[in-house]
């Protein structure tokens, strides 16, 4: 620390030397997060990678296709359900996630866990053939068509494209997605303040992270993908709505406990 900083910073009771983030504390919020992302994510960069190849057949995506609606949509939302599982646990594990309170906690994935799961579904996408890791393959738009949603469907890919065109490092995308939960504009939360407090620590890790990486330029672009990610889960809670007014009991009885707790 600087000595001659601390002499001339003007005595603020409000302050104290706890709450006041030093550059040590904004650098070991990264850490965790970073760290957080990297124990709760499904498969590792060089795992992905290596399984680039591996795309679904004809015949494998004729079986997608002929799949009721009923049938592929509890598919979907099993499989959707097992990503925001992993959500959940990252967010568990971010420092001003784990201090709120459980009401605020289940308000903050309520309305962020789909959004962060498509932020990281671009890491599990190939943008030279528009594929995406589904179910142990690389799958294109078209594998998902008897769900009957195709404009959610090519607008959650066309958002998985022009993510991955930012290329962020796996710590931007930690440290992104941990600022994207915690949000203070969510409905229903209980201790906004102690939210923004949290968020603004995360703020300046992120700042911290793209300055360090001379990529300043990616901030603007990150909070502009923010709006699109609400427009999308709007379109995902629309189509859930349509789907359980024509399927109520697959809704009730099918599909996972987490779903309906955060979606339904
Ligand atoms: C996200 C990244 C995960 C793997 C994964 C599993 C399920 C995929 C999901 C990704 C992206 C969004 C997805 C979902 C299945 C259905 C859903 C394609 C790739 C679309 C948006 C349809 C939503 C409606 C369902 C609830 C039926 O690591």
């Amino acid at each position: 620390f600087s000595t001659v900083g601390m002499g001339i910073r003007p005595f603020d009771p409000e302050s104290s030397f706890f709450s006041y983030p030093t550059s040590l504390h904004i650098e070991e919020l990264s850490a965790s997060i970073v760290r957080s992302h990297r124990e709760t994510t499904q498969y590792r960069p060089e795992e992905l990678q290596a399984l680039r190849w591996k795309v679904f057949s004809r015949e494998e995506i004729h079986a997608y296709q002929s799949k009721s609606v009923d049938e592929m949509w509890q598919h979907c939302a099993l499989r959707l359900t097992d990503a925001v599982q992993y959500v959940v646990e990252f967010a568990k594990r971010i420092p001003g996630f784990r201090q709120l309170g459980q009401n605020d906690q289940i308000a903050l994935l309520k309305s962020g866990s789909m959004e962060v799961v498509l932020v990281r579904m671009s890491r599990m996408f190939n943008t030279e053939n528009n594929t995406v890791f589904f179910d142990g393959k690389f799958a294109g738009t078209e594998l998902f068509k008897s769900l009957a949603c195709g404009d959610l469907i090519a607008a959650v890919f066309d958002f998985a494209h022009n993510l991955c065109a930012l290329r962020l490092t796996e710590q931007q995308m930690a440290v992104f997605t941990a600022l994207v939960l915690l949000n203070a504009d969510r409905p229903c939360l209980e201790d906004r303040e102690r939210v923004q407090r949290a968020r603004r620590d995360v703020e300046l890790a992120l700042s911290h992270i793209l300055h360090r990486d001379n990529q300043e330029s990616l901030l603007h672009k990150l909070y502009q993908r923010v709006q699109v990610l609400k427009s999308l889960c709007a379109l995902h809670i629309e189509k859930l709505r349509w789907f359980r007014q024509l399927y109520p009991l697959t809704v009730h009885s099918l599909f996972p406990p987490l779903y309906k707790e955060l979606f339904g």
